[in-house]
């Protein structure tokens, strides 16, 4: 059975994708992860004693370990989530990004490089390198417009630049040494597993617990949202049937303010625990979820608007997007308030306090 190395298979989308890889595909998954602050095995605790499942606690920027597990295992595809990946924390601390973003992708390509090299001439056709990356390369859309595949790349973070940089030497391993690689640029994922530091499980924990929502700006910047299943879908596919030396966009068209999707976080939570029966509101007099919205400074460098044209993955690979954000949202909030225990487990060193703010 040939396997997958997933590296970063331990964070959000990850371990989503390694929830699907085994659901959905006759493969052994073996995950490669440094177990960051963003990591943690409790998002892989349901497949845990799944035979075709294997962990390995490492750092993608180590190019001994890397090299030992490829070795190893053999992979068929090796399918690159591993990052730091919150623009705030690279505001304050971007060396870490250029390490993992930059540098780890590197190493990864060299092992690809050299794996290559000892594979028969079947192998070397079956191998894949699969990228992961995000809408926030192409920079800040206007009001109108969506990213397509060849939108020039304008980065405006640390995070994003570092992950522009890793895209490049991507493309370039496959027009220089041949290595049979693909790029997805997604836009923003929302759903089970995602660490508390991101707008939907951060405004939805302080919500339930009666504290204030903080608003970057004026609120009006906009996010395409897509449920992390439809993502990873759409990367399997690409992974599977995707032309090598390609780039495919995947986002669900469900463009949003984020004071609109703050707002909606609000509605579903109500409908889902109402703010009436909720002590930590009802002791503070606040009749609705909404009361806890504050406009606060604006992130350094916030882009303005994101959007996705994911025209290519359609027409080419038929990806289509199984979830509206209506109902992605509440089945999502909905998980936050049944999984308690996981948010304080994945807390532990954070208290949801604001970060960034190191370069305004
Ligand atoms: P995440 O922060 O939840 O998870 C990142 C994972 O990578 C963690 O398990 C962490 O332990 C691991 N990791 C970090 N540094 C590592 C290293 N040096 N070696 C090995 N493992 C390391 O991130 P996420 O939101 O799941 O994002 C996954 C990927 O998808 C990233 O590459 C990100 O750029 C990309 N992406 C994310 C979104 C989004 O909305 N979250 C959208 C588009 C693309
Ligand atoms: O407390 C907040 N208040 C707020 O107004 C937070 C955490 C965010 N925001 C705003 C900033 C953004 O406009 O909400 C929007 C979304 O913020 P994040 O959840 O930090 O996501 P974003 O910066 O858009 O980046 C995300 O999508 C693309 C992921 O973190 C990246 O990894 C991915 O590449």
């Amino acid at each position: 059975m040939p396997a997958w190395l997933v590296t970063g298979g331990a964070g959000f989308i990850g371990s989503n994708f390694v929830r699907h890889a085994l659901a959905h595909s006759d493969v052994r998954v073996v995950v490669l992860d440094k177990l960051t602050y963003a990591g943690h095995l409790e998002n892989l605790a349901d497949v845990a004693d799944d035979p075709r499942f294997h962990f390995v606690r490492g750092d993608i920027a180590d190019a001994a370990s890397v090299d030992l597990i490829v070795r190893e295992h053999q992979p068929r595809a090796l399918v690159n989530f591993a990052a730091e990946s919150h623009v705030d924390r690279s505001i304050d601390d971007p060396g870490a990004f250029v390490q993992t973003n930059l540098v780890g992708t590197f190493v990864l390509l060299e092992a690809a490089r050299a794996h290559l090299a000892r594979l028969d001439e079947a192998g070397r056709d079956a191998f894949r390198f699969l990228h992961v990356s995000t809408d926030e390369v192409y920079g800040s859309l206007g009001a109108s417009g969506a990213f397509h595949e060849s939108t020039p790349y304008e980065p405006n973070s640390p995070y994003s630049a570092s992950k522009a940089g890793a895209d490049h030497l991507v493309r370039a391993y496959h027009a220089t040494y041949g290595v049979p690689s693909l790029i997805t640029n997604c836009s923003n994922n929302y759903g089970p597993y995602q660490y508390p530091e991101k707008l939907i499980p951060l405004m939805t924990l302080n919500a339930i617990e009666g504290r204030e929502l903080p608003i970057y700006g004026d609120g009006g910047n906009v996010r395409d949202w897509l449920y992390v299943e439809d993502h990873c879908a759409g990367i399997r596919l690409a992974l599977e049937r995707g032309r090598i030396g390609e780039k495919y966009n995947i986002g669900g068209k469900n463009e949003r303010t984020n004071l609109e999707l703050v707002d909606a976080i609000c509605a579903a939570l109500e409908a889902a625990m109402p703010a009436a029966e909720n002590p930590a509101l009802r002791e503070r007099g606040i009749a609705g979820y909404r009361d806890l919205r504050r406009f606060v400074d604006d992130r350094p460098g916030h882009d303005r608007r994101y959007a996705i044209d994911a025209g290519r993955i359609r027409s080419e690979l038929g990806w289509r997007p199984g979830h509206d954000l209506e109902t992605g949202l509440s089945a999502t909030v909905r998980w936050y308030l049944e999984n308690r225990d996981w948010c304080a487990a994945v807390q532990s060193d954070y208290d949801r306090g604001r970060l960034g703010l190191a370069g305004g």
